[in-house]
């Protein structure tokens, strides 16, 4: 298992390209994004991720990563294109199914297929299908217990899914310390793809079946979800209560079984955003816990925007200084971020000065850009102007303001990093 083919260099897969071709593997790294394609082989990392920039070079560097538009043949085959949601929360194989394709013509017998992208349960099964349909003078083994034995010899490909779990801002340190969970079409599988993960992972590998290994994915971020919108609904409460909720659950969290995690304004990122709606949509009648999670935290931006309209009422023609754009503390990603939608609710109507702070990057992202009165501005301007000072994000940056100069501006701090 010398060549790796990795489809899809987004977070996950430029991280896992770049680890393998450092650890020896001859890696072809596949995106049909052209810029992402030319600042790969530039030696340069399309994603902002802590180290990710020297990673990338070390790996073009050393001869052994390549990217391409189109996949080479391989032994191992890496998917790690995501799987979206439509507007109307329907899910979208395209991408999947269209790499799916792109590699049925290279796969020969012993090649093995792994699919990282986070999947809807059934998934895998789908890509064997049609794996069976393109290519049917390969063995694709249905779904079996991975005690099964190996019936098909020969002719065979193999085909697993192992989901990521790392953590943006930690990639490269969990990619290899995370423990990892396989799950095999069938025990064979399983065993091929532990072995190969045996050779960069340091973490456990456990072994299990694919709609298992599916499922443990989206559950893994369900409970995340549902656990954040706990903190969430604890804050309302708390308002309601006139309580304080950092207290509050500061002082919960003394109990030796208790650990609430923080309310914020809501929640971004990639993952738990849409991750519980997978489950949702297989299984709408089961998960109603699910489902009031993630419309609790969807609901979070507009409860604050409604919380700094209050505030910023006292103010005749009030400056509004929000710090943080991005969608977590000390990074500069802004997909889903509920800071970007509150900083836009408050652009719109041409209503107040939106002066947002963000360390992490250089210009306002296009859905903000379009309004005039909101500008990107330095930490110590957007204080000095603000009548209203809005913590959005406890970048690290921030945890030193010294709120005693301010003393005569409203704050509104949702993330209690000033509490
Ligand atoms: N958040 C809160 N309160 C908290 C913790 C988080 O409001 O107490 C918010 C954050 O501000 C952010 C959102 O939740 O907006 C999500 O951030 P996160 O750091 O919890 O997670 P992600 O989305 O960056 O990464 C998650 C991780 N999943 C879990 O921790 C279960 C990561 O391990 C997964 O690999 C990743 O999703 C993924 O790719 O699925």
């Amino acid at each position: 298992m010398k060549k790796v083919c990795v489809l899809g260099l987004g977070y996950i897969g430029l991280s896992t390209a770049c680890l393998l071709a450092i650890e020896g593997f001859k890696v072809n790294g596949v995106d049909i994004n052209a810029k992402v394609v030319e600042i790969t082989n530039l030696g340069s990392s399309h994603i902002q991720e802590p180290k990710m920039d020297f990673f990338v070079e070390k790996a073009v560097q050393s001869g052994n990563l390549v990217a391409s538009f189109e996949p080479e043949p391989a032994d191992v085959f890496i998917i790690t294109v995501p799987i979206s949601l439509t507007q109307g929360r329907v899910i979208d194989l395209t991408s999947i199914k269209a790499v799916t394709r792109t590699i049925a013509t290279h796969l020969i017998p012993g090649n093995l297929v792994i699919v990282e992208s986070t999947s809807p349960v059934g998934t895998t099964e789908k890509i064997a299908g049609w794996l069976r349909e393109w290519r049917p003078d390969l063995a694709v083994p249905p779904l079996s217990s991975v005690d099964s034995p190996d019936t098909y010899t020969g002719s065979r490909i193999y085909l697993a899914h192992c989901p990521e779990r790392v953590l943006p801002g930690q990639i490269l340190k969990e990619l290899v310390d995370n423990d990892r969970i396989i799950g095999g079409i069938d025990e064979p599988s399983a065993l091929k793809a532990q072995m190969f993960y045996k050779k960069f992972v340091q973490g456990g590998i456990s072994l299990t079946d694919v709609r298992t290994a599916e499922l443990t994915k989206l559950v893994e971020n369900s409970f995340r979800d549902v656990n954040i919108a706990f903190a969430n609904e604890l804050s309302l409460i708390c308002e309601k209560l006139d309580t304080n909720v950092w207290e509050v659950v500061k002082l919960a969290n003394r109990h030796p079984r208790v650990n609430i995690l923080q309310p914020g304004p809501g929640v971004g990122g990639h993952c738990i955003t849409r991750d519980p709606w997978f489950i949702v949509s297989s299984a709408p009648d089961k998960t109603r816990l699910i489902c009031t999670a993630r419309i609790i935290n969807n609901n979070m931006p507009d409860y604050i925007v409604n919380r700094i309209k209050e505030m910023a009422a006292h103010f005749k023609h009030p400056v509004i200084t929000c710090l943080g754009l991005s969608y977590k503390a000390d990074s500069g990603e802004l997909h889903e971020s509920p800071a970007v939608k509150i900083v836009q609710q408050l652009g719109k109507g041409n209503m107040c000065q939106i002066l947002a702070v963000e360390p992490h990057i250089k210009t306002l992202p296009d859905e903000l850009i379009k309004y005039g009165n909101i500008k990107l501005v330095d930490l110590t301007t957007g204080m000095e102007q603000a009548d209203l000072i809005v913590l959005l994000v406890n970048h690290r940056a921030f945890m030193n303001v010294d709120l005693e100069m301010y003393g005569e501006k409203a704050v509104l701090d949702t993330r209690g990093m000033w509490r």
